[in-house]
């Protein structure tokens, strides 16, 4: 039996690949942190939290000791390397841990490999963010990166070490540069997901109006379900490589933000300039979106656009989901979730 770790089971794409390994039939350890509440939600609404195969480990990324241990008491012969302080707004306020946990954090499991077993595949979890300030269009694997948080400045530190252990020792490490990737599982705190949840409460008449910062940004947004495969995919390739997934159409946040509220039922009009530019439902007059600079960055990442032509190629891997779809099944998992009372 094929046997795998994923660090950061509880997040949204550690659960959705915890699901395919499952299936593939792995047996799955997953990693959670010790904090005051469980954060399990997503394991259950996939309906594999109790699943016989998967092990559930205590583990902080930030602790080396554990890495080594974990990797000696599991056997695993590949490690996914998902978890991270993930969101690029926090990063700013938090720049000291993000830098430890996401990008600190994947030289642990590195070294443990290297003293446990070098034969251990690796997967780290690189993000389009490394791109940051637009250096070319669309981005692909030898695009100079330029990262523009101190997220982006973390990650940029975890793919090198990458690529540096792949060079150095001969680890079988492979860095997915993915771009963002959204699906009814994704965290609250992210836009798309911030979005849909909102539209769902302003149609139950649970909100009033959706407040948010820079309209303009410009992202390449594919389905999170799709994007662990090609994960899975680059550890079983003959060698160890670097793949950009994503699915090369672009999109602002204003334009998703006007696909949510239409998979709701309503047409968004658009008025005013930057903080006073508002969304108005054109039916009734209401205004239904509004600007609050709280949520502007100190630098933004203003286009991102990917090219996965390689992983295409290489892996046959390709996004299937149009994002019109992906931001229905968005919005009407959070109708369902909001009119049961949840609230993750
Ligand atoms: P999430 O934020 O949903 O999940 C992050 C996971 O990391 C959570 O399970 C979290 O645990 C865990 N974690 C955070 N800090 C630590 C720590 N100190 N020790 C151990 N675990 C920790 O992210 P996604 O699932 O969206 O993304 C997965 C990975 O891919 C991340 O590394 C992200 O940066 C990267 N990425 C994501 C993209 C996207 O569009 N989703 C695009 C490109 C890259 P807890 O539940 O306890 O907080
Ligand atoms: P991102 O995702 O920073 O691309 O990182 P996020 O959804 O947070 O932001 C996308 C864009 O939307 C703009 N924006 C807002 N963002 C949030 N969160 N909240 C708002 O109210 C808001 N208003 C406008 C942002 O400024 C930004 O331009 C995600 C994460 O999953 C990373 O971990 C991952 O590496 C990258 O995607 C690829």
């Amino acid at each position: 039996m094929k046997s795998a770790l994923i660090t950061g089971i509880t997040g949204q794409d550690g659960a959705y690949l915890a699901e395919l390994l499952l299936a593939k039939g792995y047996k799955v350890f997953g990693t959670y942190r010790r904090t005051s509440s469980v954060n399990f939600w997503r394991l259950e609404e996939l309906g594999i939290a109790e699943h016989p195969h998967l092990s559930l480990v205590e583990f902080d990324l930030t602790d080396s000791g554990s890495a080594i241990r974990l990797l000696q008491t599991s056997g695993v012969t590949e490690v996914y390397n998902l978890a991270a302080q993930s969101f690029v707004g926090v990063s700013f306020d938090q720049p000291g841990t993000t830098a430890q946990i996401t990008g600190v954090g994947a030289l642990h499991l590195l070294e443990a490999i290297r003293i446990v077993n070098p034969a251990i595949r690796f997967y780290q979890a690189s993000t389009s963010e490394m791109f940051g300030k637009v250096q070319a269009v669309p981005q692909k694997e030898d695009t100079p990166f330029y990262p523009r948080s101190p997220y982006g400045v973390a990650k940029l530190y975890a793919h090198w070490i990458t690529v540096n252990y792949r060079e150095s020792y001969g680890i079988f490490g492979c860095s997915g540069i993915l771009f963002n990737h959204e699906s009814p599982l994704r965290g609250r705190e992210f836009v798309t997901r911030k979005i849909t949840d909102t539209v769902a409460k302003i149609k139950l008449g649970k909100a009033e109006v959706l407040e948010l910062g820079n309209l303009d940004a410009k992202r390449d947004w594919g389905f999170a379900k799709e994007y662990v495969e090609g994960m899975w995919r680059m550890l079983q390739a003959d060698v160890p490589d670097t793949f950009v997934l994503a699915t090369n159409r672009t999109v602002t946040v204003r334009d998703f933000v006007a696909l949510a509220f239409e998979a709701a039922g309503y047409t968004i009009r658009w008025e005013g300039e930057a903080e006073q530019e508002v969304g108005i439902d054109a039916a009734t007059g209401k205004t239904l979106v509004s600007i609050n600079p709280k949520f502007y960055r100190p630098a933004e990442v203003e286009l991102l656009i990917g090219d996965p032509a390689k992983a295409t190629r290489t892996l046959g891997w390709k996004p299937e989901t149009k994002l019109e779809d992906l931001c229905r099944m968005m919005v009407e998992a959070d109708i369902r979730r909001n009119e049961r009372g949840q609230s993750f």
